[in-house]
């Protein structure tokens, strides 16, 4: 199939999805072509069978926001005509399932057929898109998507507690490439970040409220108390200056590291004891699962998705949002010593590989293949 993928380009869980996904594709034999406005960061390789089309929008004074909809729409409208785009595939609800619309409209226009299958990520459903200046728009994109998926059966649930709905949606969860986590580093330069006898905890986002990021330092405070342990935060977004602070006023700075946004995750997680996701909400937890394909434990809250992912007393724990006492203990309960921090880290790994890439990208083509077909 020749396949446009639509998707943020960034370090978000969304964007990874997208990229891993059209990848996996292209290996699988389909033709992918990325549509966006920059190169998505974990597209490092461009082959005979993964295109990117860069989205333009032209700067003009005139406009106070400039029209991003309208630009991916046309981009779209083009390449679609010019490489026989069979299907568009959109991530994030938020403009790209409307730009999607628009341009199946304008195609149709001209006796092109081209279905749209949306998938919802999380907060194009929970924090953005259920505000009242873009619900009415995001419920008709999502009704007049030809096929729509959400990452997990609890944002599924959302979606429909949130939006009036009129058609199916199919839950297919977020995957990992097992290959990539085979743990084939012979020496992730551990000894870089801490001595022998610290535990190493990592908390991986992109510094949002929603991430609850002062929770992460309050666990590890109370954590780094019982045991020797270091925090690497790794990351960049708007909490991250007072984040900085916190660990400052708590006096450890010299326990936590900020490594910033990174392209080298698979080596943090490598050297990682413990990962911490205690956000507010999560409709799936992507980075949780990537922790968990490296064998690392995970200390989460119980919000949205994150109990799909991360089981109680096996893969790590989970407690109410903010309970922080709660989550310190369990950390110390995971971390106090050597044969319970093992088993966990066996059990990390064993609960990732239900979500391995070759189990769940074939949803996705059967859902393409069951679109085209009723289109
Ligand atoms: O977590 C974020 O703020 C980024 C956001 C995104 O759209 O990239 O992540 C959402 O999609 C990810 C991939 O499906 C999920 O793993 C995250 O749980 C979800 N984030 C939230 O629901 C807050």
């Amino acid at each position: 199939m020749k396949i446009g993928i639509v998707c943020y380009p960034t370090f978000g869980g969304s964007g990874v999805v997208a990229t891993e996904l059209g990848l996996e594709l292209s290996k699988r034999g389909h033709e992918i072509h990325f549509i966006t406005y920059s190169q998505p960061v974990r597209l490092e390789l461009l082959g005979n069978n993964v295109h990117f089309h860069e989205v333009h929008v032209p700067e003009y004074p005139l406009f106070h926001y400039q029209p991003y909809e309208l630009a991916l729409s046309s981009k779209l409208v083009d390449m679609v005509k010019l490489h026989g785009i069979e299907l568009l595939h959109v991530h994030y609800a938020i403009p790209h399932a409307y730009a999607a619309y628009m341009a199946q409209q304008m195609l149709l226009d001209e006796d092109v057929l081209v279905p749209i299958v949306t998938t919802l990520h999380g907060t194009d459903i929970t924090l953005v898109g259920s505000h009242p200046f873009y619900k009415p728009a995001v419920t008709f994109s999502i009704n007049k998507s030809d096929a729509v998926t959400s990452v997990s059966q609890s944002l599924k649930e959302d979606t429909m507690r949130l939006f009036e709905i009129e058609r199916p949606i199919h839950v297919v969860p977020n995957f990992i490439d097992l290959e990539k986590h085979l743990g084939s580093f012979t020496d992730c330069q551990r000894a870089m970040m801490a001595e022998d006898n610290e535990r190493i905890i990592t908390h991986i986002s992109n510094f949002r409220e929603v991430k609850r990021i002062p929770d992460v330092i309050k666990v590890f405070n109370e954590v780094q108390k019982k045991l020797p342990a270091k925090l690497m935060m790794v990351g960049e977004g708007p909490e991250k200056e007072a984040a900085e602070l916190l660990v400052d006023e708590l006096g450890i700075t010299d326990r936590v590291v900020f490594l910033g946004n990174s392209t080298e995750i698979d080596r943090i997680l490598c050297f990682s004891d413990l990962f911490l996701l205690p956000s507010e909400t999560e409709s799936f937890g992507l980075a949780a699962l990537e922790a968990m394909a490296s064998s690392t434990p995970v200390i989460s809250s119980n919000t949205g998705g994150l109990p799909e992912v991360n089981i109680n007393g096996f893969s790590g724990f989970l407690s109410d949002v903010g309970d922080v006492e709660a989550m310190s203990a369990n950390a110390v309960k995971i971390l106090k010593d050597l044969k319970t921090l093992e088993k966990f880290k066996g059990n990390a790994k064993a609960q990732s590989s239900k979500f391995d890439i070759h189990r769940i990208v074939p949803m996705y083509e059967a859902i393409y293949e069951e679109t085209l077909k009723s289109f």
